[in-house]
């Protein structure tokens, strides 16, 4: 059985999202965030940094949302949610899917990572940058997506879900309500059902 630890409203929705999406059996634990928690022996012995989330499969623990994603659609999904190797559509999978946590989600992270660091001197000049840096990818995203259903087209792939995770980051930290373009794509992507169960299974 697949575990997931996981804490409300992370990137653990990734893997949980993907789950779902696969009909893949899991099970989520959700951890104490605390940082004496996450810094404990005890979590760091599968999370090196002390990040969530962590997925273990059988002997395998990983502690990157994107690698579980990727892990669990190549593993466990008989060809869903992703082109083939050799698909002229794969580089844009990746491309997306990289894109999504490494560009755009780690920017938006950057201020939440600023405000638990410094509370009591949060520096609006960091914050302003790294809003900026975040709202050019949504604009990238905009760009690239134009009239497109999912990232990839017609067919809902790992880079959505990669990229609905990243959204609900944006519209928590960095600027509400979306432009209306992305607002349809959002709109789409948490009316999936396999979306609704997802945000049902962490609460
Ligand atoms: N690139 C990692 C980032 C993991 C990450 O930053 N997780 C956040 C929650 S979404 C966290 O644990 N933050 C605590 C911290 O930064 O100390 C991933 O995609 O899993």
């Amino acid at each position: 059985m697949i575990t997931i630890y996981h804490f409300p409203n992370t990137r653990g929705l990734r893997a949980i999202w993907t789950c779902e999406e696969l009909n893949v059996p899991y099970k989520i634990e959700l951890i104490d965030f605390s940082p004496e928690y996450r810094f404990s022996p005890e979590f760091l012995k599968i999370s090196p940094i002390g990040k969530v989330p962590v997925l273990q499969d059988d002997s395998i623990t990983m502690s990157e949302s994107g690698a579980m994603v990727h892990y669990l659609i190549d593993r466990y999904g008989e060809g869903k949610l992703r082109p083939e190797t050799g698909h002229s559509l794969y580089p844009t999978y990746l491309e997306w899917s990289w894109f999504a946590e490494a560009t755009f989600t780690s920017s938006a992270s950057e201020i939440i990572r600023h405000k638990r660091a410094f509370p009591e001197n949060i520096n609006v000049e960091v914050i302003t940058e790294f809003k900026r840096r975040s709202t050019f990818c949504l604009e990238a995203l905009m760009n690239f997506l134009g009239k497109k259903k999912w990232l990839l087209g017609d067919k809902f792939s790992g880079a959505d879900i990669m990229m609905g995770v990243g959204l609900t980051t944006y519209a928590r930290h960095v600027a509400k309500p979306f432009p209306s373009m992305i607002q349809k794509y959002f709109d789409r992507l948490s009316a999936r059902p396999a979306f609704v169960r997802t945000k049902q299974a962490e609460s």
